[in-house]
């Protein structure tokens, strides 16, 4: 198939899991082009088989907002006629399924697009007024719409009432790229030192002061490092608070990794504070690592992590150290969810599988012409 695929490219989950399915995808023998604003961090050089178109928005001093969406529009239909797309696979509703449906709209109406939810363009973005009934119409307009977890989907209905079915396709992983290192178990190493590790995008929903708070409650009971990796706006409020509660050298900040796969092997344990995760690709990235995940109860977590973890209750963050530190107490504990959480991820969350179940909607969607 000729397949268009359409993300953002900055840290996040939705441009990470659409720019890796570019890759499965053309490595699976399609024809892929990718459109954004910026080549994704997670193409990589060698990917060569994957095209990247770049949307160029001009900057007139008229426009204080520049109209990204009208130029990806025209973009994705220029694309449609030169490459002769089939498909299009928008992921992130605001705006890219109102440009799909606009491209549709200017061209011969030929253009068929998925659209798969993946989280704050619904639950916190999707929900304001000012983008609620466009994002409902483009839904609706959508030849397939899919969502990452069961809670999304139902989020979905309960906030847009949209009448069109919602899929579930979760998130997948790279179970060869993301696979358990040769880290020693900590009683063998030196001090004991327990290596937790927190990756995101910094923004206030990943609520990244909890994860420190947690971890200061840990240090006081064991030996512990923690791993702090992406950055966004929250990046020095976090680094404030672990300054306050006296664990700063403890604490190290990496700043945005794409290699994420050489460093979640070392760690111990994944911790999560969000407020709201519609799935957490980046714990689902540790498990397959081998690394057990301990997480707020929140969105779709539970349905991800299964019982490889644990959860805690939001905004508590002395729970999440003292869920965490049932685990780092405990060896064989630590061991046992070691081998579950890859485990999980190989049977549920393999490419294959995942990248499957959306070539059968897309060959659907073609079948319907
Ligand atoms: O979490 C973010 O701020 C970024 C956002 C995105 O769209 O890139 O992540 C969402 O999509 C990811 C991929 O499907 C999910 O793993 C994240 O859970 C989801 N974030 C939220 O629901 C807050």
């Amino acid at each position: 198939m000729r397949i268009g695929i359409v993300c953002y490219p900055t840290v996040g989950g939705s441009g990470v899991v659409a720019t890796e399915m570019a890759q499965s995808l053309a490595n699976r023998g399609h024809d892929v082009h990718l459109l954004s604003y910026d080549r994704p961090g997670r193409l990589r050089s060698g990917a060569d088989n994957v095209r990247f178109h770049q949307v160029a928005v001009s900057a007139y001093p008229l426009f204080r907002y520049p109209p990204y969406d009208l130029a990806l529009a025209t973009r994705m239909l220029e694309v449609q006629e030169e490459a002769g797309i089939e498909i299009f696979h928008v992921h992130y509703a605001i705006p890219h399924a109102v440009s799909a449906f606009l491209a549709r709209s200017m061209g011969d109406g030929s253009l068929r697009f998925v659209t798969t939810l993946h989280g704050t363009d619904i639950t916190v973005v999707g929900s304001d007024s000012a983008y609620l009934r466009p994002t409902r119409f483009a839904l609706e307009q959508s030849n397939a719409v899919t969502a990452v977890s069961q809670y999304l989907a139902a989020a979905t209905h309960q906030a847009f009432g949209v009448r069109h079915p919602v899929e579930v396709v979760p998130n997948f992983v790279d179970t060869k790229r993301f696979c358990p290192g040769d880290r020693k178990p900590w009683a063998q190493r030196p001090g004991q030192e327990r290596l937790l590790v927190h990756a995101s995008n910094f923004r206030p929903v990943k609520r990244v002061a909890d994860v420190v708070r947690a971890f200061a409650a840990i240090l006081t009971n064991i030996p512990a490092r923690l791993l702090l990796v992406g950055d966004g706006p929250d990046r020095e409020h976090a680094l404030a608070v672990a300054t306050d509660l006296g664990c700063r050298e403890r604490v190290e900040h990496v700043g945005m990794q794409d290699d994420l796969e050489r460093t979640l092997p070392h760690t111990d344990l994944f911790l999560s504070a969000s407020e709201t995760e519609s799935f957490g690709l980046s714990m689902l990235e540790a498990m397959a690592c081998g690394v057990p995940c301990v997480s707020t109860a929140v969105g779709g977590v539970a349905e991800v992590l299964g019982d490889t973890g644990r959860l805690a209750p939001l905004g508590q963050p002395d729970a999440l150290a003292a869920v965490a530190l049932t685990i780092l107490r405990d060896a064989d504990l630590h061991a046992r969810l070691a081998v579950a959480a890859r485990q999980r991820a190989l049977e549920r969350f393999g490419v294959d599988r995942i990248v499957g179940q959306y070539e059968a909607i897309y060959a659907r969607v073609l079948a319907r012409r």
